[in-house]
């Protein structure tokens, strides 16, 4: 390669970092207080038995929204780090496994489950929420029918479960120029019911770990708030991890605390 090409090449890198930083200063985020990025992620496989670690807590986390909002490919680039331009709809229901470090030698194992946003496929989906104690309700920041059926979705979750975390996506945030939901109306929805909310870019492998960290960083705060309440009096044993060993792969276990304070976070 001559001088002038590697110049060249160092200039366009330059200048699709700079347009890379640009679309993600230009995403929005509504977070409750979180330190999520404390949690470590121990390893990620695509079967329970690849990944037999111990752990002191299970959770059961799906991946819902309509058809085409980039649920496989989120997981996909979670797990694999693969990103695929053409892919087929989900048939079913399917789950991957991911293993988080939560700190002082607590460990969690996530079951992910991609479910279909297809019609067609809706009894099967929310028969099988009943399963699941977290949701990533997942929409299509290019189209706006995506957002106008989280309701729809929402509602189908509590006709079959009490969720315990709800966290909303707006995915395909690297499509700028064909973006047809506004942030405002985002943020009016989010605030109005409460919600957490990250924008992602699976293409671009935007906040895809901090969707999973913030779902089992939350859970575990969940946990660890409810056996506070439990323990009032036996704080010492909870300090020592009086809750550890708990299973939890039932939904409905935990109520959310909907006074927490959120972090709104504008990067526009
Ligand atoms: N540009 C861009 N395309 C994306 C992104 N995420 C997913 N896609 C594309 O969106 C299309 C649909 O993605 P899927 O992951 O199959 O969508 P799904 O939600 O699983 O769809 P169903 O299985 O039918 O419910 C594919 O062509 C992906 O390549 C993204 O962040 N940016
Ligand atoms: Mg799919």
């Amino acid at each position: 390669m001559t001088e002038e090409e590697q110049t060249s090449n160092k200039k366009k890198n330059e200048k699709s970092n700079e347009s890379k930083k640009e679309k993600e200063i230009n995403s929005i985020e509504i977070l409750e207080e979180s330190k999520s990025d404390e949690i470590k992620i121990v390893k990620r496989g695509n079967e329970n038995s690849s990944l037999n670690l111990s752990y002191d807590f299970l959770f059961k986390v799906s991946l819902i929204g309509d058809s085409g909002t980039g649920k496989t490919s989120i997981i996909t680039r979670f797990i694999d780090n693969i990103f695929k331009e053409e892919t087929s709809t989900t048939i079913g229901v399917d789950f991957k496994i991911v293993s988080f470090d939560l700190g002082k030698e607590t460990f969690a194992k996530m079951q992910i489950w991609d479910t279909c946003g297809s019609e067609r496929f809706k009894s099967l989906t929310a028969n099988f929420l009943k399963t699941c104690s977290a949701f990533i309700l997942v929409f299509d920041l290019t189209r706006l029918s995506t957002f106008q059926s989280i309701d729809n979705w929402i509602k189908t979750i509590y006709e079959n479960t009490k969720p315990r975390f709800l966290i909303l996506i707006g995915n395909k945030s690297d499509l700028i120029n064909q973006r047809k939901v506004e942030k405002d109306l985002i943020l009016k929805y989010c605030e109005k019911n409460n919600f957490n909310y990250i924008e992602t870019s699976v293409k671009n492998n935007f906040n895809i770990e901090k969707i999973f960290k913030e779902v089992a960083y939350q859970l575990y705060e969940g946990i660890k708030s409810k056996n506070q309440e439990s323990q009032k009096n036996d704080l010492k044993e909870y300090e020592i991890g009086g809750f550890k060993n708990i299973k939890i792969d039932e939904p409905n276990v935990l109520s959310e605390d909907k006074n927490k304070k959120k972090k709104y976070c504008c990067k526009s």
